[in-house]
C-alpha cells in the first residue's frame, strides 16, 4: 500500500544481519581458511578445492549441533542498530545451506534441534520492533540439502513431484513466518535466481499474491518471482516485479539512469565479500567508515535505501570492527541527518 511505501522510502538506512550455522567456522576450519575455495563465509558449505577439509559437507550439516551461541541477545543487536540509526533491519531467517533459525513445522533441519533449541526469529522479530525498527526476513529460496530442490527446471515425472513438493513447502514456510511473526513488514528474498524458479513462475505469481492477502501491505522485493542476477527485473510490459528493485550488493546504481523513479536498496558488506562472520579480516580492504557514509549519502541522493551489513559470530557476538563502526555511522547520523 501507499503508507507502507512512504514508510519504505523514508527508511535511509537499514541493517542487515546474516547469521547462520555458517557464523560457527568464520569462513575458516580448524586453522584452515577458506578463502579461495568458497565464494564467501557463508558460502562455506560449498568449500571445495585442496585446502577443503575432507568430508567437508557433511561437517556442515552437522555442525547446527554445535549451535548453541551463548552470548545472543536480540535486545543487544536492536540497540546496536537503534544507535547507529537504521530504520529497518533485514535478518536471514534460512539461508542457502536451508537451515531455518526458526522452529518451523516443516523441516528437522531447525533451531529447535540444534542445542539452542529457542525460537531466534521471534527474538529478533520482537526486539527490533521493540526498538522501533521495522523488520524484514530475508528467505533463500534455494536449498544446498533439500533432495527435491534440483536447481533447474524439473524434466521428468519423478523431478516434477520432487519439485512440485519444494514448492509447497517453500509456501508453508512462508505462510508459518506470516503467522508467527504478524509484526514483520516485508520479506527480501534470495536464491531464485535458477531456471526451476522461473519454471513455477505461476505458482510464484499466485503465492506472491496469497502473502499479499494474508498480510495487507507486506513488501516484497523483486527478486521473488524473477532474477536476472544482477541486472533491472521488469516484466515484458515495462513493469517493475515486486514493490522496490532489490539486488544492488556491493555497488551502487550509479549508472543505471533506469532507476530514476523506482524504489531500491542497496546492500552492502564491509569485507569485499562476505555477508557471514569472517573472523580473520588480514590482508583484505574493508571499508572504512567514511566509504560507508560516502555510500549512504549518495543512496539518498538517487532516493534510495542503504542496508549495511553485519557477521555476527556462532556466540551471537558483534564482529568488533563492525560494532566499532556502527558506533561511527551512529554518531554522524545523528549530526548529519
Ligand atoms: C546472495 C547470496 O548468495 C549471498 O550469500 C548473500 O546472502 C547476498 C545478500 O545475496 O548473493 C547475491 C545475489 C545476487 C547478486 C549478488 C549476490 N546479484 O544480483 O548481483
Amino acid at each position: 500500500t501507499d503508507a507502507t511505501m512512504e514508510a519504505f522510502r523514508n527508511y535511509g538506512l537499514g541493517q542487515f544481519i546474516h547469521w547462520g550455522v555458517y557464523s560457527l567456522a568464520g569462513n575458516e576450519w580448524e586453522g584452515v581458511s577458506a578463502r579461495g575455495g568458497a565464494a564467501a563465509s557463508e558460502w562455506i558449505r560449498s568449500w571445495s578445492g585442496p585446502t577443503a577439509p575432507k568430508d567437508w559437507k557433511n561437517t556442515y550439516d552437522n555442525l547446527y549441533k554445535q549451535f548453541n551461541p551463548k552470548d545472543f541477545d536480540a535486545k543487544r543487536w536492536a540497540k546496536q542498530a537503534k544507535d547507529m540509526g537504521a530504520k529497518y533491519v533485514i535478518f536471514t531467517t534460512k539461508h542457502h545451506d536451508g537451515f531455518a533459525l526458526w522452529p518451523t513445522k516443516y523441516s528437522d533441519y531447525n533451531i529447535s534441534k540444534s542445542p539452542y533449541k529457542k525460537d531466534i526469529v521471534k527474538q529478533v522479530v520482537d526486539a527490533y520492533t521493540a526498538e522501533g525498527i521495522d523488520v524484514y526476513l530475508y528467505f533463500s529460496i534455494l536449498e544446498w540439502n533439500n533432495p527435491n530442490y534440483m536447481g533447474k527446471a524439473p524434466q521428468t515425472d519423478e523431478e516434477k513431484r520432487k519439485f512440485d513438493k519444494f514448492l509447497h513447502y517453500t509456501r508453508n514456510q512462508l505462510l508459518e513466518q506470516l503467522k508467527n511473526y504478524p509484526q514483520i513488514k516485508g520479506f527480501w528474498f534470495d536464491g531464485t535466481w535458477d531456471a526451476s524458479w522461473k519454471s513455477a513462475y505461476e505458482f510464484t505469481y499466485n503465492l506472491e499474491k496469497e502473502l499479499r492477502e494474508k498480510h495487507p501491505g507486506l513488501i516484497i522485493g523483486s527478486r521473488f518471482r524473477n532474477d536476472e542476477h544482477g541486472s533491472r527485473h521488469f516484466d515484458s510490459n515495462g513493469n517493475m516485479l515486486g514493490d522496490y528493485e532489490q539486488g544492488w550488493e556491493r555497488k551502487l546504481p550509479v549508472e543505471f539512469e533506469w532507476l530514476e523513479g523506482h524504489d531500491w536498496d542497496a546492500v552492502m558488506t564491509i569485507p569485499p565479500n562476505g555477508w557471514g562472520y569472517m573472523k580473520d579480516w588480514s590482508g583484505i580492504y574493508t571499508k572504512t567508515t567514511d566509504d560507508l557514509l560516502d555510500m549512504l549519502m549518495r543512496s539518498r541522493s538517487m532516493n534510495g535505501n542503504f542496508v549495511l551489513n553485519f557477521g555476527p559470530d556462532g556466540n551471537g557476538n558483534m564482529h568488533p570492527e563492525e560494532d566499532k563502526i556502527a558506533k561511527e555511522i551512529g554518531e554522524w547520523v545523528k549530526q548529519n541527518a
